[in-house]
């Protein structure tokens, strides 16, 4: 195993949330981008992701020199400070025509306002220097099943896609999938639909996958195991590094903070096919508890990224010989104990 890659590190705006829940108001006041960005190079991470709207908010309403106008400043900005902009996201799960499923809707005009705003999305990442679009499908999805056709769904994506790829020559889409919520179930659950639907394309080596380890488990899947699916293609452009306490809704904890062993998994995964010498980010889509007191704002983003340093020198250390000794004599007892001996660490 590589033992000298440095990782790098990336978040959003919006993993310095304020605390609201469903059932509840915010409980920290709102930070405005100016502060979050500063406290993003304060703490030494390298780079940031973006909703198209955070980058430029309010983008419905502008016209196209107004948000060049604007992506440019923030370029400016991000340069300043030595920051790069990971990825930029369309945000299709806000406006009115997005309602019934952005790209999936079975209005034509709401189907048009997904790909029109995400070829705009397209062109802030080109402004801001990626060529990295992600793509969650927050409301690909039906809340009656007759409603629509699930293999027209597909159709309607590969059609946004294909309309992405040939918006710009040089963009790389990574859908990152999730199983549920706000939806009941989604048309792209999992990796394996994800690159089902990349190879329906024209170009399927422009379209890939992000991983959210909590996605992965809300789907009764193993992290560690759909970044080795998505790494055997070549397809993990990112992760977004989180926990989840079992199937429940979405929770976007720090990484590690449930199962130690699976965080370890997935940074062993990550550490034997390379991620990240292709530049690519490692990037924590975590959130403060609603009990965070402003003073430990960043803590929940500063522990995600210790906790990945510390597991990739325990990858790192792993007894990797006696590993294939025991694989050898078909001994996983012993090698289930190898790694809680390893993680507990010295008695
Ligand atoms: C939703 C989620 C999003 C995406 C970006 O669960 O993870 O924040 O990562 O659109
Ligand atoms: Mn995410």
């Amino acid at each position: 195993m590589a033992k000298t890659h440095a990782y790098r590190f990336c978040f959003g705006p919006w993993n310095i949330s304020e605390g609201q829940d469903p059932y509840g108001p915010p409980t920290r006041p709102a930070k405005s981008f100016g502060w979050k960005l500063a406290q993003l190079k304060k703490h030494g991470f390298d780079a940031m992701m973006f909703h198209d709207d955070d980058a430029v908010p309010e983008l419905d309403r502008k016209s196209e020199p107004q948000i060049r106008r604007e992506a440019n400043a923030l370029k400016r900005r991000l340069d300043d400070l030595g920051i790069a902009a990971e990825m930029v996201a369309p945000r299709l799960w806000f406006a009115p025509e997005t309602i019934d499923g952005a790209y999936t809707s079975n209005d034509a005009k709401c189907r048009r306002y997904a790909i029109d705003r995400s070829l705009r999305c397209i062109d802030i990442a080109n402004w801001l220097g990626t060529d990295l679009i992600v793509l969650w499908l927050a409301r690909a999805d039906s809340y009656i099943r007759e409603s629509k056709d699930a293999a027209r769904g597909v159709d309607y994506l590969v059609e946004a896609l294909e309309r992405m790829l040939a918006h710009d020559g040089r963009v790389r889409i990574a859908i990152e999938p999730k199983p549920n919520e706000p939806m009941d179930h989604a048309y792209l659950p999992t990796i394996g639909h994800a690159l089902a639907v990349a190879g329906l394309t024209s170009d399927p080596g422009r379209v890939g996958c992000l991983i959210e380890s909590a996605h992965a488990i809300l789907a009764g899947l193993d992290p560690a195991d759909e970044i080795d699916f998505a790494m055997r293609f070549g397809k993990l452009w990112s992760v977004h590094l989180n926990d989840q306490n079992g199937l429940k809704y979405d929770q976007d904890r720090p990484f590690g903070n449930v199962s130690l062993r699976s965080a370890f998994d997935q940074v062993r995964a990550l550490e034997r096919h390379g991620y990240g010498k292709q530049g690519e980010y490692v990037c924590f889509d975590v959130h403060p508890f609603r009990t965070t007191k402003p003073e430990h704002w960043m803590d929940h983003l500063l522990n995600s990224r210790r906790t990945f340093l510390r597991l990739v020198e325990k990858v790192r250390s792993f007894d990797e010989k006696q590993t294939q000794k025991l694989i050898a004599a078909r001994n996983y007892q012993a090698l289930d104990q190898l790694v809680i001996e390893h993680l507990l660490g010295r008695a």
